[in-house]
């Protein structure tokens, strides 16, 4: 059955991992009647952890999609992993919900990734509310937790179900929007019922009441005035203020409960079917259109045009394209093209999921989430569409990984099934990249950090059988003069038959740092002819291509030929290829060569109380710390430039220094000489490779 937009509701949840997301998702399925027995993550059958990796870790590492039918209203649930190393799956959640629910241990209030998802948020203006969890456990406490979220994000939230009782003492929540408790069940796979608000309470609920009646006033000059005047609004308009409060992200309703006991479900699931933002609320996009940019949202009456948000090769099922749906209807049948080749593509069967369950779906509404199976040219971030004037819809806007390695089969006859085997997971896991680095003649894979590239490690070596092996990416350092000099070389052979000769004349000088190449030609008269000079400045780029301190590309050097000569039998374009090498080569060894190293910038995110030991270890790292200012929640943005080289295990090692709770950005900035005893390691180190590389061949 198609679900008309309005009866739609996206709903990404999110948080710090282990904060309960996938057990209070599995307890929303249940109570929603989607699932008829409510797995645990200790059993390993949870609807939206299907995954071998995320049943052999117990978390998850995919985002997964479910749904439930609540009040005739269709709720698409994307759970997202809490970890770091997994933020593209998070990313791809946010950009195709309406609303987030960001879920936090009743215990420890927030934490450090909810913190860094909350900016995220900020930044979209994306509509949220928060499920304080696990609060049947000791220390728990829902009213600390909310006073934590004001403390590090500055903003109230207002409670729509409150806790009875907390920690040992739980036994339900009361919805004090529509008045009613819901006591804790015997277990947690028995379904909450709705019960009378115990009586000690009453009053309680009554002053919560009047702060949910006031928030929802708050922003809304007419309700103000209308609730300042009555003291009291109706419960229309209380819930028309509150609708469009939290759409605008001027409120955050709060949920108390425990997903694993399946207490807190049903107001939650009545929250969002009635009032959490339908794809309609949804702020337009401004997308470029030919001529100028439009604004576009989702919008039923339109032709059909979708965005496709992830690709999943499922050994099953085969290849998973995700799509949101932005306007239109999508159905089985109808013509579309993906904007990115302009090539036209036949929809075949469409579906739906539960978790990993393919579910038949005979079209598709704006503003659902929805699977296209088995079509091989769709890729994530492609805009299908049927319009007459299609435009495409903007990407993900994902990190740049951070985390590298350089990578080969121990076989080297497995190489290219392992290359392609790379490429797969990084159609899947668009925060994964594979490279082959021409400079280093290496394979390098890049992540956001080890516990990512290991997952992905794992699952080839467990679905090829082939052996790889990762090592430290070698650094791509480079060569260059630090004054001019000049130098002649004559290439001169006498063979059999003909004979070779060429001489020629260079001055060389640096040049400012990222210029690359420059060539004139000074030549006075007719010394060497016009027809040679390509073949000399062949052999310039040939002996840039190696420099003379350690192997690696000469950059930044203006060479000028300034004098040469030929033989009227013996010249040809490969003694003047010959001798321009020879001449550039003994010119630079003369123009004070030096090594550079890549300069990146990197911008560090830590909690306060470790940025003594993050400071420490970058100047350990020959970092120039630039910045450092607080951004919030508690946590310092630090910004430095750190060689490459000190660099290469940065994911890991910071995560140890701040136990896990570090982040970093980081992106190439310059090259910078190098020189004394780092630069002398550089130069073993390459001569030691370039022996073993001989060894090898
Ligand atoms: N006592 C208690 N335990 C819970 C509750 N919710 C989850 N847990 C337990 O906490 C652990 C983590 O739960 P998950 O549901 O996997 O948490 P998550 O937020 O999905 O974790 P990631 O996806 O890895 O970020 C599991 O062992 C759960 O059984 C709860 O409400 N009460
Ligand atoms: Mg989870």
């Amino acid at each position: 059955m198609a679900y008309s937009t309005d009866f739609i509701r996206n709903v990404a949840i999110a948080g710090h991992g282990g904060t309960g997301k996938t057990t209070l998702l599995e307890h929303l399925l249940f109570q929603g009647g989607a699932i008829p027995k409510p797995e645990t993550i200790e059993s390993g059958k949870t609807t939206s952890d299907y995954g071998e990796d995320e049943i052999a870790r117990k978390i998850s590492i995919h985002a997964s999609l479910t749904h439930a039918t609540w009040k005739d209203v269709k709720l698409n649930f994307l759970d997202t992993p809490g970890s770091s190393d997994f933020v593209g799956e998070v990313i791809l959640a946010l950009r195709s919900c309406e609303s987030v629910l960001v879920i936090v241990d009743g215990r420890t209030g927030v934490q450090i990734e909810t913190i860094k998802l909350w900016r995220n948020l900020e930044a979209r203006a994306k509509p949220r509310m928060i499920f304080v969890n696990r609060l049947e456990e000791e220390r728990a406490s829902f009213q600390k937790a909310l006073d934590d979220i004001k403390e590090k994000f500055k903003v109230s939230s207002v409670a729509i179900t409150i806790p009875i009782g907390e920690g040992p003492e739980f036994k339900g929540v009361i919805d004090i929007l529509n008045g009613k408790a819901y006591l804790m069940p015997a277990n947690h796979d028995q379904k909450e019922e709705a019960a009378p608000i115990p009586a000690d309470m009453v009053e309680t609920v009554a002053e919560y009441r009047s702060r949910l009646y006031e928030a929802a006033a708050e922003g809304d000059d007419v309700l103000m005035e209308k609730y300042l005047e009555q003291g009291e609004l109706s419960q229309e308009e209380t819930l028309k203020g509150m609708r469009e409060a939290l759409a605008a992200g001027r409120i955050i309703p709060a949920f108390a409960g425990s997903g694993a006991r399946n207490t807190g479900t049903t107001a939650l699931l009545d929250f969002i079917a009635a009032d959490a933002p339908s794809p309609l609320d949804m702020t337009p996009e401004v997308v470029k259109n030919g001529s100028g940019d439009i604004e576009i949202g989702v919008d039923p009456s339109k032709p059909a045009s979708a965005l496709v948000i992830k690709t999943q090769i499922d050994q099953f099922s085969g290849r998973l394209s995700y799509v949101k749906v932005i306007t239109g209807t999508l159905s089985p049948d109808l013509d579309i093209v993906n904007l990115r080749d302009g090539r036209k593509e036949k929809l075949s069967k469409l579906y739906t999921l539960q978790g990993k369950k393919l579910e038949d779906a005979s079209n598709l509404a704006a503003g659902d989430i929805g699977i296209i199976a088995k079509s091989t040219a769709l890729k994530t971030n492609d805009t299908i569409s049927s319009m007459d004037k299609p435009f495409a819809y903007s990407h993900l806007h994902l990190p740049t990984p951070v985390h590298m390695l350089a990578m080969s089969a121990v076989n080297k006859k497995e190489e290219d099934k392992l290359n392609e085997n790379l490429l797969k997971s990084a159609e899947e896991d668009l925060t994964f990249q594979v490279k082959f680095n021409a400079e280093t003649k290496e394979t390098v894979i890049a992540g956001m950090g080890e516990l990512q590239i290991n997952m992905i490690l794992d699952k080839i070596k467990n679905g090829t059988k082939i052996a790889a092996e990762t090592r430290v990416p070698r650094v791509a350092y480079r060569e260059t003069i630090t004054k001019k000099a000049t130098a002649e070389y004559t290439h001169k052979k006498q063979t059999g038959g003909h004979g070779q000769y060429a001489r020629v004349v260079f001055d060389v000088e640096p040049l400012e740092r990222g210029t690359g190449y420059q060539f004139e030609n000074k030549l006075f008269g007719q010394s060497v002819s016009k027809g040679f000079i390509p073949g000399i400045e062949k052999g310039i780029h040939q002996a840039m291509e190696m420099g003379v301190v350690a192997g690696y590309p000469v950059v930044d050097v203006k060479t000028a030929i300034t004098d040469g000569k030929e033989h009227p039998v013996d010249s040809s374009e490969m003694a003047f290829k010959l001798a321009s090498r020879g001449a550039f080569r003994e010119a630079t060894k003369q123009a004070g060569p030096v090594l550079l190293e890549p300069i990146m910038n990197l911008t560090v995110y830590v909690e306060e109380k470790n940025l003594g030991d993050v400071m420490s270890d970058l100047s350990g790292r020959r970092g120039r710390i630039s910045g450092q200012n607080p951004i919030g929640g508690g946590i310092v943005e630090i910004d430095a430039q750190v060689p490459q080289a000190e660099l290469l295990r940065y994911a890991i090692d910071l995560k140890s220094i701040t136990s896990s709770t570090g982040s970093f950005e980081v992106e190439f900035d310059h090259y910078a000489p190098i020189t004394g005893k780092i630069a002398e390691d550089v130069i073993k180190a390459a001569a030691a490779f370039k022996t073993h590389e001989e060894e090898e061949e």
